[in-house]
């Protein structure tokens, strides 16, 4: 009986303590992840949260143009996935890539990136601006198109499209809420693998 006792008191200890250990900024959530609607992925196929219910959802959001922030925020979430694959938790999980432009992002040009740079298991999303900017708004995205813009570059000049956007990553958990948020370019690897196996492992 004792046994059983401490069994049960360890259960629920672990069980308290697993909801309390992610990692990120939790603030306002676990929210239901509002829904996605009209986009299309880069495969050219309707986009649905629904179709990925019982995966944990890794998303951030960018344009294939961004000449520093996203390339370094996918670099990291490649890492993430390379790592949960290698702990043996493909297809528990899924990355998404919300364009913030929908002028240039097109299908093709997303699928061409996707390839390219060996992102071949992420699902890069694109739409009409006005279902973008619905989705920007419902998951608290800034997005502000500056066009194009001149910089120097070791003496030379590059033309660059310049939009200043939110840079994060939106957690969410199998049964379709967001759980939390990690803000900033430099992801923090481990911690983003750890609280996704939390959410994998959760009932
Ligand atoms: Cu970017």
């Amino acid at each position: 009986m004792k046994k059983v006792l401490l069994m049960l008191t360890l259960l629920i200890f672990s069980a308290g303590s697993f909801a309390l250990s992610l990692q990120g900024s939790t603030k306002g959530f676990p929210k239901k992840a509002p829904e996605i609607k009209n986009l299309v992925t880069d495969e050219g196929k309707p986009f649905s949260l629904n179709d990925l219910r019982g995966k944990v959802l890794i998303v951030t959001y960018g344009y294939t143009q961004c000449p520093h922030v996203c390339p370094t925020i996918t670099a990291f979430l490649k890492q993430i996935e390379t790592e949960l694959y290698e702990k043996g938790y493909k297809d528990k999980f899924k990355i998404i890539f919300i364009s913030v432009d929908p002028k240039d992002d097109t299908v093709e040009r997303l699928h061409k990136y996707k390839t390219e740079k060996g992102f071949n298991d992420f699902i890069f999303v694109t739409g009409k601006e006005k279902d973008l900017k619905k989705v920007w708004k419902d998951y608290n995205v800034y997005v502000k198109d500056k066009g194009i813009m001149e910089m120097k570059h070791n003496g030379h000049v590059m033309k660059h499209r310049m939009i200043d956007h939110t840079a994060k990553v939106t957690i969410i958990d199998k049964k379709g809420y967001i759980r939390e948020e990690f803000l900033g370019m430099y992801l923090p690897t481990d911690k983003i693998v750890h609280d996704v196996i939390v959410l994998i492992n959760e009932k």
